[in-house]
């Protein structure tokens, strides 16, 4: 079993060390390539370019796990909605009609994404067995903030399309979760060990409506995977001491943190779970003694419990890989 796999499952304390976004632009490796791929679904969809890119980074640091290179919006792509990544402004979505989506089917949705399986079986082939090949999906909340295009600025909900009464959100979040699973299930197919929920956008959301487009459709996707004995790992971000609830509602085998959440709070309130996480990117941009210094709090805090050693949000595309490097080596040491 590999080494995430059985920290997460059995909650062994043994080491592990990787990063969300541990492939991206920071490195000149992914820049070079981007450059000559310059549509971002393509490449997602080009299975030996994607996984070359998800070996980029095991390559420089021998982290413990990779994570395939794809992104969540693939999964609003084979529900037929165009996806187009615009330099300096982010991913912009064309837009959604409830009868197409209604219109979808599963078998034309998994042949829509088979490359990212294709990749994910590439990947497994060439990565050492006992690393970890990490996939995701991201949560329907965070899916639909893209789908429906619900943000008014960076850090802000619409809230009159949240009110919409023609807007069906149950039954477009309840018919997401159906697909959400089944590309779950084709990527542990095509041999990922473990699957990652990213709910990137979870603390946006009013009070009032975190059980329907948090708590719920986390518990139903986190309860289809232990079904299936499926490793999961929830990062609902942003949700400050909610996480607590969270947990409880929700049971994952695994928590990422964000840095907003206090590791000794954490390590006291979200037990029986396995920790990931929490170190705040921006400490790389800093002097190595910070690094270390806030490397330092997290490995100390969760000294005594399962803990995967990681950030608090993905590594910004301004990091010196050097740096990179440096972090994973203390890590390595730290006793
Ligand atoms: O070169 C480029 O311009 C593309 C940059 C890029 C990359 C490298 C995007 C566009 N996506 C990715 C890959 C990606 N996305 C991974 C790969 C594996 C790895 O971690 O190394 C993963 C896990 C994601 C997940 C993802 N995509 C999330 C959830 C995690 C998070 O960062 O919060 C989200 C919200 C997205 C949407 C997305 N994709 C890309 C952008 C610029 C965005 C928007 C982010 C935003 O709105 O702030």
């Amino acid at each position: 079993m590999s080494n995430l796999k059985n920290i997460l499952l059995k909650k062994k304390i043994c080491k592990s060390v990787w990063f969300m976004r541990q492939a991206g632009r920071y490195l000149p490796e992914f820049r070079e390539l981007r450059l000559k791929n310059p549509n971002f679904i393509e490449l997602c969809l080009n299975s030996d370019l994607a996984s070359e890119i998800t070996l980029q980074p095991i390559k420089r640091f021998n982290l413990d796990s990779a994570i395939i290179f794809s992104d969540i919006l693939m999964v609003p792509y084979a529900l037929g909605q165009e996806v187009t990544f615009i330099k300096d402004e982010g991913p912009k979505l064309s837009e959604f009609r409830m009868d197409n989506f209604s219109r979808n089917n599963k078998l034309e949705f998994s042949k829509k994404l088979a490359p990212i399986y294709k990749a994910i079986e590439i990947t497994r082939s060439k990565l050492d067995k006992e690393k970890s090949l990490v996939c995701f999906i991201g949560a329907p909340w965070t899916l639909l903030v893209y789908m429906l295009n619900l943000k008014k600025n960076k850090n802000e909900i619409n809230l009159e399309k949240l009110e919409n009464k023609d807007l069906k959100f149950n039954l477009i979040i309840n018919k997401l979760i159906e697909y959400l699973c089944i590309h779950i299930q084709g990527q542990i197919n095509a041999g990922a060990d473990v699957v990652q929920i990213f709910d990137s956008w979870a603390g946006l959301i009013p009070d009032k409506s975190i059980q329907d487009f948090c708590y719920k459709p986390n518990a139903k996707i986190v309860e289809f995977c232990k079904k299936k004995q499926i490793a999961n790992i929830c990062f609902p971000k942003g949700i400050n001491k909610k996480f607590e609830n969270f947990h409880q509602m929700v049971k994952p085998d695994g928590l990422n943190l964000d840095p907003e959440i206090d590791p000794l709070w954490a390590r006291d309130k979200l037990i029986n779970v396995v920790l990931q996480g929490g170190l705040n990117p921006k400490v790389l941009l800093k002097s190595e003694e910070s690094l270390f210094n806030e490397a330092t709090k997290y490995l100390n805090a969760f000294k005594e419990i399962p803990y995967v050693f990681n950030l608090g949000h993905g590594l910004l595309p301004e990091t010196d890989p050097d740096k990179v490097n440096n972090l994973v080596k203390f890590y390595r040491n730290f006793k």
